[in-house]
């Protein structure tokens, strides 16, 4: 689709003034008659209920963690516990205005957040469907445990079930509602629309943007918050998925079918502190948080500040933005100011702080606020709070005893974190959505791409064996093009954006022509904004669907760290299963570009438990591995090297096979056979090797064995150990810096498994431990052809006659890594 929006140099330059949009501060007007039609005595008297579970929920585990007992029951909590009390009406507020299907991720605080969202879902749910999740859930272990404190009916037997399934978790045990494997941070319960909350302050935002894309894309019900801290306004996250949120192109560009931009609440819970820095006067700038909503669009991001002391005035504005959003007309932040009563966690000893603070927000009490109303105003018995209170209480005592219980609440153990840490393509339930938008805009075989590709040779050589010119001739890029086509084509919920995706065709054409064949929703360009690419990538997958997300350069996974790093590959084990995360995260490796676009940092991302990492050197390997990332439900970092993107097929004797296929996942392959000397690689260098291996044979009479590994995780071993244990010695190379580079660790396993078989060390040729540098100074920096037969001369089999034109000895390792170079 051509360009399709101009920008006009006399609008532009035209002078005048900008004017922002009104930002409400604490506009609520209680109508308490309203109030009481629109909950009804009982929803009034529910939304106290749920505070004051919240805050005896709390002051439990305050006193566990203070005193290492409550009622009686003693217990030692390793973890951690920050707790959010004298935050309750600010949560249970929100809660009340959402329905099941809206969904909630939290922050480091969100035990609150869990407890409220749950209790307002079971109350807006039938018994049946109340029965059927908790019967489903781990297949009934926790309601098992749930159904020994006493109920009266479905609903109170639910309210057990929440509290047990969340306190259990934190306490890590098996039926908690993550088997223990999120802990307090990280806690959630899917069903009733508590999504991950998240450690990582600020974690949420591109989580919860990733979801309410996952509404937006297929069509689902409901909308999605972010409730993250006032402090995070200082992390780039949380700005990048604003911005991306807030992007025009979902109502200017995209169908008003589609129904306009994400419905993502960033809900801040501002209490006025990030641990002991003050945001207000110390950290940030903004004076009143709901400002920054006039710096992110026209709208204000239709930010208002809100009293979140008061529950009613906290569901007002939550229930009137929810409107904003389900139109379409989002994004909305809310300022939800309140304050954290308690310390940052128990052990903090609010030096930060004065007393004199805490008295005045503790005489203001939302409890004992809304708790007098309701008795003023006749809802409630004048000894309705305590008698409220000592019912939570002794429900949360027996649940307590239960949970502290060794035997009757085990943990689990390794094996079972061993078990969920991939879902290795487990089944997963692509719901189509039943409305009737097309998922392409053509027919495939009418776009211009696969039409063109019908007709080139999927081999690099023709028949005679003559090179084929790249105009003619299937590339790298293409093989990743009908993995992509083929993806697209059978799961409805699979959705890429990244930089350029669109119209530039992603930064190596490799989408090209899918500009023409898909809606904007389902191939879109994103801001420049890594993290928000990435973390919407994981909350999309997260929430159900399938997500490709592009990184221009391996450089750049930096500015998406932590996505990559806690997020993507954390949250299935952290769920113990619950979650599946169907993302690939498509990575190039550069050159040319010097320093700071030209690392290949397959290592850093081997480091991290929970990723796959998939590098293929060949375009079946290419189509045949991003078929295998598209078939799976684990997270993926493809990498891509651009050496390759218009190389031709050189191994598979038909060329690159035209249906659908999957590489062996974990795999290495043999490209050339040899005896003497195996050399194994990752990426691009497999080519050099090659040229090595040619050179060898030509020059010396030395047969060498070329691998090509094509996996860092999953790796299986067997191909190389049997490639060692016929040539006795083993060179690995890749355009890795040579100091952590993941060869090493495929060096030491082989040491290990084929000490036997060896006849030299195993050698690790990498590039040299410095910056990249400029193209016409790469051959000093990317390992050559003869870099790989230098080494294999002088460590591990001298060549008669030959002179090394580089320094590979042993020396040399240990002069460069002394000085760090
Ligand atoms: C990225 C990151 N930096 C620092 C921390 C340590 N930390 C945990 S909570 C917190 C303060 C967060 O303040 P805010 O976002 O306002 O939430 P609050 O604690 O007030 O609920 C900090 C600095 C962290 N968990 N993550
Ligand atoms: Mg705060």
């Amino acid at each position: 689709m051509p360009k399709s929006l101009l920008v006009d140099p006399d609008e532009v330059r035209r002078p005048g003034h900008l004017a922002s949009p009104e930002i409400p501060l604490n506009q609520y007007a209680p109508d308490w008659a309203a109030e009481r039609a629109r909950y009804g005595d009982a929803g009034l008297v529910g939304i106290l209920h749920d505070m004051i579970v919240v805050r005896e929920f709390e002051t439990m585990l305050n006193a566990i963690k203070t005193t290492g007992e409550w009622r009686g029951v003693a217990y030692n909590h390793l973890g951690p516990a920050h707790l959010s009390i004298g935050q309750e009406a600010a949560s249970v507020g929100q809660a009340a205005a959402l329905d099941i299907e809206d969904q909630v991720f939290g922050s480091h605080r969100s035990h609150g957040e869990i407890l409220a969202k749950a209790l307002s879902a079971t109350r807006r749910s039938t018994d049946l469907h109340l029965q059927g999740v908790m019967e489903t859930y781990f297949d009934g272990e926790t309601l098992r445990l749930a159904e020994k404190v006493d109920h009266v009916d479905v609903e109170d037997l639910a309210n057990n079930f929440v509290l047990l399934g969340t306190l259990a978790e934190i306490f890590a045990r098996q039926v908690g509602f993550n088997r223990g494997l999120g802990g307090s941070m990280h806690a959630f319960f899917a069903p009733f629309g508590s999504m991950p909350n998240n450690a990582i302050v600020g974690g949420s935002a591109p989580i919860a943007l990733g979801a309410a894309l996952f509404k937006r894309i297929n069509d689902r019900p409901g909308i999605v918050v972010a409730n993250v801290g006032d402090a995070s306004l200082g992390c780039g996250p949380v700005w990048e998925s604003m911005t991306f949120a807030a992007m025009e192109q979902f109502r200017q560009l995209w169908p008003t079918e589609d129904g306009g931009n994400p419905p993502i609440l960033f809900n801040f819970f501002n209490n006025f502190y990030g641990m002991g820095g003050q945001t207000r006067g110390e950290t940030m700038g903004y004076e009143v948080l709901a400002r920054v909503g006039a710096g992110v669009n026209a709208d204000a991001m239709h930010a208002e500040r809100v009293d979140g002391y008061n529950p009613l005035a906290v569901a007002d504005a939550v229930r009137r933005k929810r409107e904003i959003l389900l139109e379409g007309r989002g994004p909305v932040l809310l300022d939800t100011i309140t304050y954290r009563i308690s310390g940052h966690s128990p052990s903090d000893a609010s030096s930060y702080r004065t007393k004199e603070e805490v008295e005045l927000w503790e005489r203001a009490d939302s409890i004992h606020a809304f708790g007098d109303e309701l008795v003023q105003k006749g809802v409630l018995a004048g000894s309705g709070v305590d008698d409220l209170r000592e019912a939570v209480d002794a429900k949360l005592e027996a649940v307590l005893r239960l949970v502290v219980n060794e035997e009757l609440c085990p943990r689990a153990d390794g094996r079972f974190i061993e078990s969920v840490t991939f879902s290795s393509g487990r089944d997963r339930s692509v719901s189509v959505s039943t409305d009737d938008r097309p998922g392409f805009l053509q027919s495939a075989e009418e776009n211009s791409r696969v039409v063109a590709l019908a007709k080139k040779s999927r081999t690099a050589f023709d028949e005679a064996g003559k090179p084929v010119s790249k105009a003619k001739m299937y590339q790298f890029r293409d093989g990743l093009f009908e993995a992509m086509l083929h993806g697209f084509q059978t799961d409805p919920t699979m959705a890429a954006w990244g930089e350029e995706n669109r119209d530039w065709g992603g930064a190596f054409a490799v989408y090209r022509g899918l500009t023409e064949l898909l809606p904007y929703r389902r191939l879109f360009n994103s801001p420049i904004s890594e993290a928000a690419i990435v973390g919407a990538g994981v909350g999309y997958a997260l929430a159900g669907g399938r997500a490709v997300v592009e990184l221009m350069y391996c450089d750049f996974l930096g500015r998406a760290g932590d996505e990559v790093f806690n997020q993507a590959s954390k949250w299935q084990a952290m769920s113990a299963g619950v979650l599946q995360m169907p993302l690939v995260v498509r990575v190039s490796v550069g050159n040319k570009y010097g320093a700071q676009h030209s690392q290949d940092w397959s290592a850093l991302v081997a480091h991290i438990p929970g990723l796959k990492v998939y590098f293929p050197a060949t375009p079946t390997d290419a189509k045949g591995m991003l078929n295998l990332a598209l078939a799976g439900t684990d997270p993926v970092i493809f990498l891509e090297s651009q050496l390759l993107y218009d190389m031709g097929e050189r191994f598979e004797p038909g060329g690159v096979p035209e249906g659908h296929y999957l590489t062996p996942e974990g795999e290495p392959i043999v490209r050339r056979t040899g005896s003497d000397v195996t050399i194994a690689t990752l990426g691009a260098t497999l080519y050099r090797a090659l040229e090595a291996a040619d050179r060898l044979e030509s020059e010396f009479g030395v047969s060498a064995e070329v691998v090509d590994l094509r996996f860092v995780a999953p790796l299986d071993y067997s191909v190389l150990i049997e490639s060692v244990n016929k040539t006795g010695r083993l060179v690995l190379a890749s355009d890795a810096v040579e100091r952590g580079s993941f060869l090493h660790t495929v060096a030491s396993n082989v040491q290990t498994l084929a000490f036997d078989a060896l006849d030299a060390p195993v050698t690790v040729v990498g590039a040299p431990n410095r910056i990249t540098p400029a193209p016409e100074l790469e051959h000093e920096f990317f390992p050559q052809p003869e870099w790989i037969i230098d080494a294999i001369h002088q460590r591990v089999l001298p060549l008669p006659g030959y002179r090394p034109s580089s320094n590979q000895t042993e020396g040399e390792l240990v002069r460069r890594a002394s000085l760090g170079v």
